[in-house]
Order: C-alpha cells, then sequence, then structure tokens
C-alpha cells in the first residue's frame, strides 16, 4: 500500500488542526482578556472612598404622588435607601453611609452642627477615606457648609448637596445631585477647595453660596462673585476658587466645643424699633449681627439701643439685608468711634456663624474685624 504523501495527511487533517488551533487562539484570548478585566475587587480598589453623612432633607422626602413638589415630608427616607436608588454611585466610589441625623434642615442647630463637624473630621483624618458627602436640606445648606468652611481640619473634599423636589417627584433632582456630589467628593479637582455645595449641576463655594429662589432647582447660586464650575458628563470643571482662608487654614478648632457662643440676628426694615434687640441681648446674646437696610444703615431710633447693647460687652456687627455687596467700614456708621464691626460681603447668616467662631478665640473687636477680612 503506497503511504499517503505528507500533502495528502496535511489535507485530510487540516480541518483538526485549523480547530485545535482556534481553540488554542480562543482560550489565549480569553486568558488574556481574563487577566486584563480586573475582578471587582481590584476595580473597588482604583475608586475613591467616600462616605455619605445623612441629616434629612428633601432629598431624603416624600410626597403623596409624583406631582407633589410643595407640601411633601422632609426627612423621611433613610442613606441606606438614598445610596440604593442610585446604583450608578458605585462606578464612581466605593461609598458607605451614615445617618446622622433625620431632620428638615429650618430645624438645625449649633448643637447639630458641632456634632457633625466632629463627625467629618474624625472621618477625614482616617487614611482609607477619601471624601465626605452630607445630605442635607435646602433651606440652611449654605449655613452648615459655612460653618464647616471654618471647622473642617482637612484639604480632602466635603461636599453637600440637597435636592429641591422630593425623592418621590417626577424628574426628581436628588438622585443625580446625589451623584454628582459622590463624584465631586472623590475627585481629585475637589481638594483643597474648601466646603463646596453641589445641586443642579454647578459647584459653589461654601462662603458665597445662598438659596435665591423658594422653590426652583437653580436656586442655589454665588450671586456676582460666581459659582466656582460645574460637573458635567461625571466629571468637575473648576474655573475659579475662593480667595478667602478656610479649613486647614483657619484659627478655629471645634474638638473641644459642647457650646457656641450666643448670637442672635435682628433684621432691619423701615419703622423697625428694638424690641428684639433688646430681648436678645437681655437673653444672654454675646453677639448681635444687625442686617441693616441698604449698606448696612442704622436706623436713628436704632443708635441708642445699639450702643447699650455694646456697652454690656455685645459685639454688634454691620451687616446688610441686601445680600450682595461689601459693607463698607465708616460708611453708613461710625464704627471705629462705635466699636463695631462690618460683616464685609458675609449675609447676616454666615456673618452670625463667624461671629460665633470668632468669639470662642477673642471679644477684641479689632481681632474680629481681621477675621471678618480672612473668611
Ligand atoms: N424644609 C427644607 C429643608 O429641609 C426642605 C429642603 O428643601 O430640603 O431644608
Amino acid at each position: 500500500m503506497v503511504s499517503p504523501s505528507p500533502h495528502v495527511i496535511h489535507a485530510r487533517f487540516q480541518p483538526y488542526i485549523r480547530l485545535v488551533f482556534s481553540a488554542l487562539l480562543l482560550s489565549t484570548g480569553l486568558t488574556n482578556a481574563i487577566a486584563q478585566t480586573p475582578d471587582a475587587q481590584e476595580v473597588a480598589q482604583t475608586l475613591p472612598n467616600v462616605v455619605i453623612l445623612a441629616t434629612g432633607g428633601t432629598i431624603a422626602g416624600t410626597g403623596a404622588s409624583s406631582t407633589t413638589t410643595v407640601g411633601y415630608t422632609s426627612a423621611t427616607v433613610g442613606v441606606d435607601k438614598l445610596i440604593a436608588a442610585v446604583p450608578e454611585l458605585k462606578k464612581v466610589a466605593n461609598v458607605k453611609g451614615e445617618q446622622v441625623f433625620q431632620i428638615a434642615s429650618e430645624s438645625m442647630t449649633n448643637d447639630h452642627w458641632l456634632k457633625l463637624a466632629k463627625r467629618v473630621n474624625i472621618l477625614l483624618a482616617r487614611p482609607d477615606v477619601d471624601g465626605i458627602v452630607i445630605t442635607h436640606g435646602t433651606d440652611t445648606i449654605e449655613e452648615t457648609a459655612y460653618f464647616l468652611d471654618l471647622t473642617v481640619k482637612s484639604r480632602k473634599p466635603v461636599v453637600i448637596v440637597g435636592a429641591m423636589r422630593p425623592s418621590t417627584a417626577l424628574s426628581a433632582d436628588g438622585p443625580i445631585n446625589l451623584y454628582n456630589a459622590v463624584l465631586l467628593a472623590g475627585s481629585k479637582e475637589a481638594i483643597g477647595k474648601g466646603v463646596l455645595v453641589t445641586l443642579n449641576d454647578q459647584i459653589n463655594a461654601a462662603r458665597e453660596v445662598t438659596k435665591t429662589n423658594t422653590s426652583t432647582t437653580d436656586t442655589f447660586k454665588s450671586p456676582e462673585l460666581g459659582m466656582l464650575g460645574y460637573i458635567q458628563g461625571s466629571k468637575p470643571y473648576f474655573y475659579r476658587q475662593s480667595t478667602r482662608k478656610n479649613t486647614l487654614d483657619t484659627e478655629f478648632d471645634i474638638t473641644n466645643l459642647d457650646v457656641l457662643p450666643k448670637v442672635d440676628i435682628v433684621y432691619g426694615y423701615a419703622d423697625m424699633n428694638s424690641v428684639a434687640l433688646d430681648a436678645q441681648v437681655a437673653a444672654g446674646a454675646k453677639g448681635i449681627i444687625h442686617a441693616g437696610v441698604g449698606d448696612g444703615s442704622i436706623a436713628a431710633q436704632m443708635k441708642e439701643p445699639l450702643i447699650a447693647a455694646r456697652k454690656k460687652g455685645v459685639i454688634i456687627v454691620r451687616a446688610s439685608r441686601v445680600g450682595q455687596g461689601i459693607v463698607a467700614r465708616n460708611g453708613e456708621a461710625s464704627d471705629d468711634a462705635l466699636d463695631f464691626v462690618v460683616s464685609d460681603t458675609l449675609n447676616a447668616q454666615k456673618a452670625r456663624i463667624l461671629l460665633m467662631l470668632a468669639l470662642t478665640k477673642t471679644n477684641n473687636t479689632k481681632e474680629i474685624q481681621r477675621m471678618f477680612y480672612t473668611y
């Protein structure tokens, strides 16, 4: 029998040889692909660790129907449900949640702020925490943000987020705001920028941000001085940052503070009287923010009551109800002669926060005025 030529053998077995080679290539390719596709644990190791501290507010609110955008119940949804409602968070950070409070933020107090600031500082001191998100009611978000801006002792990002529509509403803004906040808190770009507030795809600085509309989703703005940037397509874009000192660069330390000095606000208006001021001083106020009309103007009938308060050792800060612009020293009042302080561009509610912290350090009005030009 003539042996078949090698050529014939090759032709007969060619399909099998091709199959074996294909199987080898496939398995090698798969091996490479598997080797290149990191497993879930490896992915998690590349993501930042962000802790979400939940305090309540509309972002955790529920309404009677999907069209209820006012008259809903604030602060009802827990932090775990907030996180579960946004599975996309897992793509941008390793997230853990803590329910610090569950309140509508109009009920936020100094005690809440001290507890929150202490928790933030403890967490940020941990090497395995890269950033913090605080979910918060929008009514006092600007005040909590500024208090933390002056008391957080870290350059790691702290981002405060809220929502203007409850979680049950059509086009609720909470989920995307929370996603953006976690993304921002885990970003390198947000390091060293001070405490930030994000809603509506925008990034604002704690010092300048304020609520400008009672109910619309674009309510948070930094009028005149401007926001810091945007979040677009899962990426933060910064265009400016505040020139004022914050976080690690402030002289305030609340570590061992259990109570803040009592500071109240009197609101200026035509035909005002000193009943509220006198009552606040009698109740033990250590400082008064006079939110005057215009450039912090003092009505004739208010001058003596304010001087009397100052003589009792109460620090008087001239602010303005207007909201934007500088309250000029020795402009609408003889601040040098009256030994008053001016708020610079801080609105009344933020001037109150800075004065409370200033009074934990000094009663010297020259030192306090320096602080209002520094922070
Ligand atoms: N009452 C508001 C608050 O909790 C609801 C909100 O807008 O978050 O601040």
